[in-house]
């Protein structure tokens, strides 16, 4: 990450370094006393995750830092999304509906849930259905929920073809034309986005708003 403090610094190796305590502490401080952006906070995390999953990939980490970490960024993220407010002027209008899951065979849901807390405080209605969500609970809540645009995550390279499928019994059920598919999760971009058949990808909590406001101008 380009421009970061020394502090910010800090914060990054310090979660990748699985220093707990000294992580937390900073983050603290950074958001309760200093009144750092949260959501540049939650970037740096997001940062030195990645940091940590190629150290796993390395084999200098194992299944109990990929633990750890999840829950650095949990505790981090309990402090840091209160303090996230919505633009000045936007006024929530709890209008559009927007249906959110992770897609079946993949776990991961730290990223989906910011996601939802970001279109949660920015006025959207959502309905999280949580995680290793089956095609046929996505068509079926669907139906039930009847959402303007729904949200595909997941961070695995399975995912991919999860989000493909579960775009394809979308479809199926003659239920696409109504509604936008938007997909995100750490190594999504244009080209899963083509291969899925999504409307859109957001590499970010903040570029999923913008993604809904646009389909759905208030
Ligand atoms: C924490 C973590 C875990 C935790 C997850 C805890 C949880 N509750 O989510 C646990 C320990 C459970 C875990 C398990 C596994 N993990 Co893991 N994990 C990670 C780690 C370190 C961080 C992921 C994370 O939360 N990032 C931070 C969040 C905030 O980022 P994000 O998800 O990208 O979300 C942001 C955006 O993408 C976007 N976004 C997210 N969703 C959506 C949706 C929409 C619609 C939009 C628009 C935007 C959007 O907005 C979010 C906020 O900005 C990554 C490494 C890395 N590079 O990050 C590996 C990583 C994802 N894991 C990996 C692996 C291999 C596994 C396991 C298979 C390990 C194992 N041997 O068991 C299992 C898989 C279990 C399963 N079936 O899913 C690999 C995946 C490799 C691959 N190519 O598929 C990674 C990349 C590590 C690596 N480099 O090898 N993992």
């Amino acid at each position: 990450m380009a421009d970061m403090t020394e502090q910010e610094q800090n914060l990054v190796n310090w979660l990748a370094d699985m220093n707990e305590d000294d992580a937390f502490a900073l983050a603290k401080k950074m958001l309760l006393e200093e009144g750092a952006n949260p959501l540049r906070v939650l970037e740096l995390c997001r940062n030195a995750m990645d940091i940590v999953g190629k150290r796993f990939e390395k084999g200098e980490y194992f299944l109990p830092e990929l633990v750890l970490a999840g829950e650095m960024l949990e505790n981090i993220g309990a402090i840091a999304k209160p303090l996230i407010k919505q633009a000045p002027g936007e006024e929530p209008k709890k209008l559009a509906k927007v249906l959110i899951g992770t897609v079946h065979g993949d776990l991961h849901d730290i990223g989906k849930n910011i996601v939802t807390f970001m279109l949660d405080i920015n006025g959207f209605e959502v309905k999280d259905i949580g995680i290793d969500v089956p095609v046929a609970k996505f068509v079926e809540e669907i139906r039930e929920f009847e959402p303007s645009v729904v949200g595909l995550s997941g961070f695995l390279t399975l995912a991919f073809d999860s989000m493909k499928e579960t775009v394809q019994a979308i479809e199926a059920a003659g239920l696409r034309k109504q509604m936008k598919i938007m997909i995100g999760g750490g190594q999504v971009d244009e080209a899963v986005r083509t291969y899925t058949g999504a409307d859109a990808y957001g590499s970010n909590a903040v570029a999923a708003v913008t993604l809904c406001r646009q389909w759905i101008p208030g």
